[in-house]
Protein backbone atom coordinates (compact mmCIF):
# COMPACT_ATOMS: atom_id res chain seq x y z
CA UNK A 1 0.00 0.00 0.00
CA UNK A 2 1.65 3.35 -1.14
CA UNK A 3 0.74 6.21 1.32
CA UNK A 4 -1.00 9.41 -0.85
CA UNK A 5 1.28 12.37 -0.88
CA UNK A 6 0.82 15.96 -1.93
CA UNK A 7 2.83 19.01 -2.31
CA UNK A 8 1.64 22.21 -0.15
CA UNK A 9 3.25 25.64 -0.11
CA UNK A 10 2.53 28.04 2.42
CA UNK A 11 3.05 30.85 -0.16
CA UNK A 12 4.80 34.31 0.72
CA UNK A 13 1.53 36.48 1.65
CA UNK A 14 1.03 33.53 4.33
CA UNK A 15 4.66 33.82 5.64
CA UNK A 16 4.50 37.20 5.30
CA UNK A 17 1.10 37.39 8.00
CA UNK A 18 2.02 34.95 10.44
CA UNK A 19 0.06 32.43 9.42
CA UNK A 20 2.47 29.23 9.15
CA UNK A 21 1.17 28.13 12.60
CA UNK A 22 -2.14 28.32 11.59
CA UNK A 23 -2.13 26.70 8.49
CA UNK A 24 0.09 23.66 9.21
CA UNK A 25 -2.28 22.75 12.53
CA UNK A 26 -5.17 22.98 10.11
CA UNK A 27 -3.70 20.05 8.09
CA UNK A 28 -2.49 18.55 11.42
CA UNK A 29 -5.93 18.62 13.13
CA UNK A 30 -7.30 16.81 9.62
CA UNK A 31 -5.22 14.17 10.73
CA UNK A 32 -2.55 14.07 7.89
CA UNK A 33 1.13 13.36 8.55
CA UNK A 34 3.91 16.23 7.66
CA UNK A 35 6.15 14.26 6.07
CA UNK A 36 9.02 17.27 5.02
CA UNK A 37 8.77 20.97 5.88
CA UNK A 38 11.29 23.42 4.59
CA UNK A 39 10.88 27.17 4.64
CA UNK A 40 13.07 28.31 1.28
CA UNK A 41 13.22 31.45 -0.81
CA UNK A 42 12.20 29.87 -4.38
CA UNK A 43 14.60 30.45 -6.90
CA UNK A 44 13.52 31.21 -10.59
CA UNK A 45 14.03 27.79 -11.88
CA UNK A 46 11.59 26.05 -9.05
CA UNK A 47 8.90 28.07 -10.11
CA UNK A 48 9.03 28.13 -13.68
CA UNK A 49 8.67 24.55 -13.33
CA UNK A 50 5.90 24.54 -10.87
CA UNK A 51 3.84 26.77 -12.79
CA UNK A 52 4.79 25.37 -15.95
CA UNK A 53 0.79 24.82 -16.57
CA UNK A 54 0.14 28.43 -16.43
CA UNK A 55 2.85 30.31 -18.67
CA UNK A 56 1.41 32.69 -20.71
CA UNK A 57 -1.96 33.18 -18.81
CA UNK A 58 -2.49 37.38 -18.14
CA UNK A 59 -1.25 36.40 -14.55
CA UNK A 60 1.06 34.42 -15.13
CA UNK A 61 4.31 36.44 -14.79
CA UNK A 62 2.33 38.73 -11.32
CA UNK A 63 2.15 34.92 -9.82
CA UNK A 64 5.85 34.35 -10.25
CA UNK A 65 6.79 37.84 -9.22
CA UNK A 66 4.63 37.34 -5.81
CA UNK A 67 6.01 33.98 -5.32
CA UNK A 68 9.32 36.12 -5.14
CA UNK A 69 8.34 38.21 -3.11
CA UNK A 70 9.38 36.44 0.42
CA UNK A 71 10.34 32.89 1.72
CA UNK A 72 7.23 30.06 1.27
CA UNK A 73 6.94 26.89 3.39
CA UNK A 74 7.00 23.52 1.06
CA UNK A 75 6.05 20.67 2.70
CA UNK A 76 4.90 17.05 1.76
CA UNK A 77 1.61 15.59 3.53
CA UNK A 78 0.36 12.12 3.35
CA UNK A 79 -2.88 10.05 4.39
CA UNK A 80 -5.22 8.28 2.34
CA UNK A 81 -7.66 11.01 0.34
CA UNK A 82 -4.79 13.95 1.20
CA UNK A 83 -5.00 15.59 -2.79
CA UNK A 84 -8.10 16.17 -3.04
CA UNK A 85 -8.41 16.54 1.23
CA UNK A 86 -6.22 19.35 1.41
CA UNK A 87 -7.63 20.82 -1.73
CA UNK A 88 -10.79 21.20 0.10
CA UNK A 89 -9.22 22.40 3.10
CA UNK A 90 -7.73 25.28 0.98
CA UNK A 91 -11.00 26.34 -0.91
CA UNK A 92 -11.57 27.48 -3.99
CA UNK A 93 -8.48 29.82 -6.07
CA UNK A 94 -10.74 33.11 -5.97
CA UNK A 95 -10.48 34.30 -1.79
CA UNK A 96 -13.50 36.31 -2.36
CA UNK A 97 -15.91 33.46 -2.90
CA UNK A 98 -14.06 30.71 -1.11
CA UNK A 99 -16.04 29.14 1.84
CA UNK A 100 -15.84 30.44 5.01
CA UNK A 101 -14.18 27.81 6.66
CA UNK A 102 -11.43 26.86 4.46
CA UNK A 103 -8.06 28.46 4.56
CA UNK A 104 -8.74 30.65 1.47
CA UNK A 105 -12.26 31.30 2.85
CA UNK A 106 -11.27 32.79 7.19
CA UNK A 107 -7.35 34.12 6.40
CA UNK A 108 -7.50 35.47 2.18
CA UNK A 109 -8.97 38.35 0.87
CA UNK A 110 -8.45 40.12 -2.81
CA UNK A 111 -6.19 43.03 -2.40
CA UNK A 112 -6.68 44.64 -6.24
CA UNK A 113 -4.20 43.47 -7.26
CA UNK A 114 -3.56 41.21 -10.91
CA UNK A 115 -2.78 37.73 -9.05
CA UNK A 116 -4.75 36.22 -6.60
CA UNK A 117 -2.58 36.26 -2.86
CA UNK A 118 -4.41 32.89 -1.54
CA UNK A 119 -1.97 31.68 1.13
CA UNK A 120 -1.31 28.17 0.05
CA UNK A 121 -1.36 25.67 -2.56
CA UNK A 122 -1.84 21.86 -3.20
CA UNK A 123 -0.99 19.35 -5.84
CA UNK A 124 -4.41 18.81 -8.03
CA UNK A 125 -3.55 15.50 -9.25
CA UNK A 126 -1.40 11.97 -7.90
CA UNK A 127 0.99 13.16 -11.23
CA UNK A 128 0.88 17.41 -9.93
CA UNK A 129 2.20 15.61 -6.67
CA UNK A 130 4.48 13.56 -8.19
CA UNK A 131 5.76 16.45 -10.15
CA UNK A 132 5.78 19.15 -7.65
CA UNK A 133 6.97 16.94 -4.63
CA UNK A 134 10.34 16.50 -6.95
CA UNK A 135 10.43 20.66 -7.49
CA UNK A 136 10.89 21.66 -3.86
CA UNK A 137 12.18 18.34 -2.56
CA UNK A 138 14.75 17.00 -5.48
CA UNK A 139 16.77 14.98 -3.20
CA UNK A 140 13.88 12.59 -2.69
P1 LIG B 1 -5.16 26.76 -7.52
O1 LIG B 1 -4.03 27.40 -6.75
O2 LIG B 1 -6.46 26.90 -6.80
O3 LIG B 1 -4.86 25.34 -7.97
P2 LIG B 1 -4.62 27.56 -10.26
O4 LIG B 1 -3.69 26.41 -10.33
O5 LIG B 1 -5.69 27.68 -11.31
O6 LIG B 1 -5.35 27.65 -8.84
O7 LIG B 1 -3.79 28.93 -10.32
C1 LIG B 1 -2.56 29.04 -9.64
C2 LIG B 1 -2.56 30.36 -8.88
O8 LIG B 1 -2.60 31.46 -9.81
C3 LIG B 1 -3.77 30.58 -7.99
O9 LIG B 1 -3.59 29.98 -6.71
C4 LIG B 1 -3.87 32.07 -7.91
C5 LIG B 1 -3.42 32.51 -9.28
N1 LIG B 1 -4.55 32.69 -10.18
C6 LIG B 1 -5.26 31.70 -10.81
N2 LIG B 1 -6.22 32.19 -11.60
C7 LIG B 1 -6.14 33.55 -11.46
C8 LIG B 1 -6.86 34.65 -12.01
N3 LIG B 1 -7.86 34.46 -12.88
N4 LIG B 1 -6.51 35.90 -11.63
C9 LIG B 1 -5.50 36.11 -10.76
N5 LIG B 1 -4.77 35.13 -10.22
C10 LIG B 1 -5.08 33.86 -10.55
MG1 LIG C 1 -3.32 24.73 -9.24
Amino acid sequence: MVTERTLVLVKPDGVQRGLIGQIIARIEAKGYSIEKLELVHATAEQLAAHYEEHEGKPFYQPLVDFMSEGPLVALVASGHGVIPGFRSLAGTTDPTTAAPGTIRGDFARDWGVNVQKNLVHGSDSEESAAREIAIWFPED
